[in-house]
């Protein structure tokens, strides 16, 4: 099964951020958008793992949550990778705070420990709102800088747990399932 490692929403942020990004979706560019019910940070991505290694993989998370506190995330500000001006993945950001960022270590950490290769590039927290299709020309996406700019959201969110999260892949995109949820007890 494919598995990742992720922050979870509330559901009334995924509601408001869905909203705020309102704009970008009614002017037909080609992205394909993520459900609002999807809407989530990655912490590390796991890829396609056995079932039989589940129990190991969430043995890791419990470590890695043990020593991490819960902490507040401030969610803002619309982006693009690798830019607004060539967007191939549209997202929201998050600060990137120190409580974040040691959490994501420690996650990095303990996978490594059971075999997970460490992630080769910097961590860019976010929740991914879309991702352009992949036959696009620049021009399908002419006006996608003048919608986004203007665009705002903000606001701060409880992070009590992490989830261990399953991705089924299909023609119509990924459908997330929680399989895990691992309090921060530090
Ligand atoms: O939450 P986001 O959208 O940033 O892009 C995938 C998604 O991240 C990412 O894992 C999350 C859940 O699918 N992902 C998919 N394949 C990946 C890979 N080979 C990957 N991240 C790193 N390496």
């Amino acid at each position: 099964m494919r598995l990742f490692v992720a922050v979870n929403l509330p559901e009334e942020v995924r509601h408001a951020a869905w909203v705020a990004a309102g704009a970008l979706r009614t002017t037909h560019f080609p992205i394909r958008w993520v459900a609002q019910d999807a809407l989530h940070v990655t912490l590390k991505f796991l890829g396609e793992v056995p079932a039989e290694r589940e129990e190991e993989i969430v043995a890791a998370l419990h470590r890695a949550a043990a020593g991490a506190r819960p902490f507040t995330l401030m969610v803002t500000g619309f982006g693009a990778f690798p830019s607004v001006a060539r967007p191939r993945v549209v997202w929201i950001g998050c600060e990137r705070a120190p409580a974040l960022e040691l959490l994501q270590h420690r996650v990095e950490q303990e996978m490594a420990q059971i075999g997970f290769p460490l992630e080769g590039r910097p961590f860019h927290p976010h929740i991914t709102l879309g991702r352009v299709k992949g036959a696009t020309r620049s021009r399908d996406l002419a006006g996608f800088v003048d919608i986004i700019e203007p665009l705002e959201y903000a606001t701060e969110i409880a992070v009590p747990s992490i989830d261990l999260m399953q991705s089924v892949l299909s023609r119509r995109g990924a459908t997330y399932t929680r399989r895990h949820a691992t309090p921060l007890e530090g």
